[in-house]
């Protein structure tokens, strides 16, 4: 019987512990009277969410209250632009968001390889836009590679972008210009069947086709710092003014001017939405596993029905048609590359890719 006394009062002072901590503000109240309703996240800064509600498309300020981590995943953002949610409102204007409806899809990166945090993107998006660059700064085609992989990886048709064109010359020192690489790589992409574009936010060459394949959709854009996201998206959203950045002279890379992600309605009758996020270093896969890296390289993919062993790594086992591909130039080296840095990932000590 004591021992039960002694039971009962522990918890009595355990719960009296945590009105306490309620009543002094750490955790949010949802007042009696708060309205629900739905709406779709349109900026994330981190630490709060602007909802745009469904129906009288007010913008409301909100924090997220309950638990929304996926399971087994730590990301720096529970909820993604594009989340579709449920907030509650109460009478003195502040906002909670307690419900996220089931996702249509998102895209989740990792900040380096080597990095156990993961970010969400974005959420129900219609595509994923990879504005890449050649030169000021140039992009790798690691990074091109990874985004486009985890862009299968979630199911969301990608589309390359390639921007400032303007500033590839037609021949230089060696009669070889930049304009061969752009013809290279647009090349190597659309071959395996990806759509890429060329444009210039400067002179505004391509973005006829960059509107085209927006419109009426929702697509999100990522890409390392300084390849010219924000500037694209104030050119085909006249009045938007965004804010944009140098290219940093000492590394000839952006200076992270955008900070947070946000979605913005695109013009035209079509309609359709574009997210703007901040630029990336890196882009580390999550979720992988070995035999299914090779799904997420269309042209590896294909191939490699052909090779005797079911689950061939494309590695070390004999008879593998994707290696027999790679000698015969069907498959470019940059891309084999690629899939070796993601297969790494996976198992670090057993896959190396040739230096
Ligand atoms: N020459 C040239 N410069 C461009 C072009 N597009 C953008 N820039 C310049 O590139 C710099 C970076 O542009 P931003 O739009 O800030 O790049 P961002 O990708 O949004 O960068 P973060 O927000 O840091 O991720 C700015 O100085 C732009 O004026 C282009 O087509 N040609
Ligand atoms: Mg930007
Ligand atoms: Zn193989």
């Amino acid at each position: 019987m004591y021992l039960y006394t002694l039971h009962f009062c522990f918890i009595w002072i355990m719960a009296k512990k945590s009105n306490k901590n309620n009543r002094s503000g750490a955790t949010p109240a949802i007042e009696e009277s708060a309205v629900g309703r739905d709406g779709t996240v349109i900026r994330n800064t981190g630490s709060s969410y602007v909802v745009l509600t469904d129906g009288d498309m007010r913008t409301i300020d909100c924090r997220i209250k309950g638990n929304f981590r996926l399971k087994g995943i730590r990301t720096t953002n529970p909820v993604a632009v594009g989340d579709h949610v449920t907030i509650m409102e109460n009478k003195d204007g502040t906002a909670y968001i307690t419900e996220i409806k089931p996702r249509k899809n998102y895209i989740i990166r990792r900040a380096s390889n080597l990095s156990k945090e993961a970010s969400i993107l974005a959420a129900n998006v219609d595509q994923a836009c990879l504005v890449a660059t050649l030169a000021h700064p140039s992009t790798s085609t690691t990074f091109i590679d990874r985004f486009l992989a985890t862009s299968e990886a979630y199911r969301v048709p990608a589309i390359l972008v390639i921007n400032k064109i303007d500033l590839l010359s037609a021949t230089d020192d060696n009669n070889k210009g930049d304009a061969d690489l752009l013809d290279a790589v647009t090349y190597l992409y659309r071959s395996i069947g990806y759509k890429v574009i060329q444009v210039s936010a400067r002179t505004g060459e391509g973005l006829g086709a960059l509107q085209d394949a927006l419109a009426g959709k929702i697509t999100l854009i990522s890409g390392n710092s300084g390849v010219g996201k924000s500037t694209l998206i104030n050119k085909l959203i006249p009045g938007l003014e965004l804010k944009t950045g140098e290219i940093s002279d000492v590394h000839d890379t952006g200076m992270h001017t955008t900070t947070f992600s946000e979605m913005f309605p695109l013009p035209g009758d079509a309609g359709g939405w574009i997210i703007d996020t901040p630029g990336v270093r890196g882009f580390g896969t999550i979720e992988f596993d070995q035999y299914e890296v090779s799904h997420f390289f269309p042209e590896i993919f294909r191939l490699s029905s052909n090779c005797r062993y079911g689950n061939c790594t494309h590695t070390h086992e004999p008879a593998c048609a994707v290696r027999d591909a790679l000698n015969d130039n069907h498959i470019a080296m940059s891309r084999y590359n690629s899939y070796l840095s993601i297969l790494a990932d996976v198992d670090p000590d057993k896959y190396r890719a040739p230096q």
